[in-house]
């Protein structure tokens, strides 16, 4: 019996191990990464797998080795109970706190990048997440957010290639997470605060925005679309969009609960 637990518990960091190196080859690895900061997060993800990997199978092989070893079959008497060790404790409570200190010190930069240095310039659009959509708020010809000539749309995001984009992220009624997975992006939209979101594509193409956090019966369905494009594109498009919305004037109510939104 302890020779079939022992290979059962072999299992687990076998087939666990397989898991990752045949993901890839069937595309349910990272999406796509189309963002500048997107190789730091992708390389600080895959340092912290490969350490958190070694110690898996380091621990499951030495807990496979211990079944096999000590089999209660093949005993010759009863176990020895020891009461334990004090420096092995110290040592095994030491070691993953110094390891826990040096990720949080050498993930410090990328965190700057994505969440401290933020681009000196005027939001690009506001995002306001509600039950279950993405509100998109242009500034318009004026350059200007919250103004009479705002552009607003719903879900579908467009920003120019190589550029600093600034976010400017809301929440109308519950907690939502803006989520970006092309962009590696990901933050909470919290009621009440204005959260500034930034990146830089580097590559154009139709991307996900989904919502990261459960926040209703909806939840699934709260899903919006970034189009990377140039510049040229981009304010083609914005310009087609505004003369759209030009031509349907919305009715005086519907401005005012655009403002209440606020
Ligand atoms: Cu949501």
């Amino acid at each position: 019996m302890g020779i079939l637990w022992s290979l059962l518990f072999l299992a687990v960091p076998v087939l666990g191990v397989a898991t990752f190196a045949v993901a890839p080859s069937f595309d349910i690895w990272l999406p796509r990464d189309v963002s500048e900061h997107g190789r730091t997060i992708d390389g600080l993800f895959m340092f912290i797998l490969v350490l958190t990997g070694v110690v898996f199978v380091a621990t499951e092989g030495l807990l496979f080795w211990f079944l096999w070893k000590y089999d209660a079959a093949k005993a010759k008497g009863p176990a020895t109970y020891i009461h334990g060790s004090h420096s092995l404790e110290v040592i095994w409570t030491i070691l993953p706190a110094a390891t826990l200190l040096f990720l949080a010190i050498y993930q410090m930069n990328a965190w700057a990048d994505v969440k401290m240095r933020r681009p000196a310039m005027a939001p690009t659009v506001e995002v306001v997440g509600r039950q279950f959509e993405w509100r998109l708020r242009y500034p318009g010809r004026d350059a200007t957010l919250g103004t009479p000539d705002d552009l607003f749309l719903v879900n579908d995001l467009h920003v120019p290639v190589d550029e600093d984009i600034l976010i400017q992220l809301k929440s109308m009624d519950v907690l939502h997470s803006f989520f970006l997975p092309n962009l590696r992006i990901k933050q909470d939209a919290v009621p009440g605060m204005k959260i500034p979101v930034w990146f830089k594509a580097t590559q154009t193409g139709q991307f996900d925005i989904v919502c990261a956090e459960l926040c209703g019966w909806g939840h699934y369905k709260m899903k919006g679309r970034i189009t990377v494009e140039s510049r040229k594109d981009y304010e083609r498009w914005l310009e087609e969009m505004m003369a759209r919305q030009e031509a349907t004037q919305p009715e005086p109510a519907e401005q005012d609960a655009v403002a209440a939104a606020d």
